[in-house]
């Protein structure tokens, strides 16, 4: 049984880990996400094993044998130490994993940098907008979401009907927008190119076409864009 575990549970760990769960990552809170999911495989894959083996074991050599329905098995009446092992084993994994992906959050969740931009993220059915706000004046709009590389951004999340839910799945991060209140995520693109946005939450008939795409520049670049963007709100005053 011992042997049979650990080679499956070896095969398993290697799918698992050889499998892409999730798209190319394009934040810096990526890594972190994506290694915490590989712990996880490397914890699960034994713990799913372990139990199905002890099913397969009990099933070919307890089974009941033609003749044998009538018959019991002997009578039990617990075992401590038995328990007592299964009991706290499960526990000192689940609070290991439990701290360590407090760890993690904790970490992505904080600042990265001083120069923090901020993005306010309206959704709505079924759109997403984005804003920029501009020192003493109104904000850029945009369906659009444009981001300078290697920047550290705060999303600020809002919902003007029901609630939606703002994710990037390059960057991992993710968030409810919930009407009346005002949610905040942290992310710092890392990688140039462009990234779908969707809704994560079901928010009605159009919901899985509340989409749009996230495009990472190159600082220069983005500061053009925005740029253009003033100039074109000025124009059109
Ligand atoms: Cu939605």
């Amino acid at each position: 049984m011992v042997i049979h575990g650990l080679i499956a549970s070896a095969i398993g760990i290697a799918i698992g880990l050889a499998i892409e769960w999730f798209p190319e990552s394009a934040s810096t809170q990526a890594g972190p996400i994506d290694h915490l999911y590989d712990v996880l495989i490397w914890t699960s894959v034994p713990v799913f094993v372990t139990v199905t083996i002890i099913v397969l074991f009990s099933v070919r050599n307890f089974k009941m044998r033609p003749g044998e329905e009538q018959l019991d098995g002997p009578p039990i009446h617990g075992n401590t130490r038995l328990e007592v092992i299964w009991t706290a084993i499960p526990a000192i994994i689940l609070v290991v994993l439990c701290s360590y992906a407090w760890v993690v959050l904790t970490d992505i969740e904080e600042a990265q940098g001083q120069d923090e931009m901020r993005v306010n993220v309206v959704g709505q059915q079924f759109a997403w907008t984005f804003e920029y706000p501009q020192a003493g004046g109104k904000p850029i709009k945009s369906t659009q979401l444009y981001l300078p590389k290697d920047r550290p951004v705060r999303f600020y999340v809002k919902a003007l009907d029901v609630i939606h839910d703002f994710w990037v799945p390059a960057f991992r991060m993710k968030i409810d927008a919930v009407p009346g209140i005002e949610t905040k995520i942290r992310v710092t693109p890392n990688r140039l190119g462009t990234y779908p946005v969707v809704c994560a939450e079901l928010c009605g008939l159009g919901h899985a076409v509340m989409r749009s795409t996230a495009h990472v520049l190159e600082r220069g670049e983005f500061d053009r864009w925005l740029a253009e963007q003033a100039q074109e709100a000025r124009e059109a005053q």
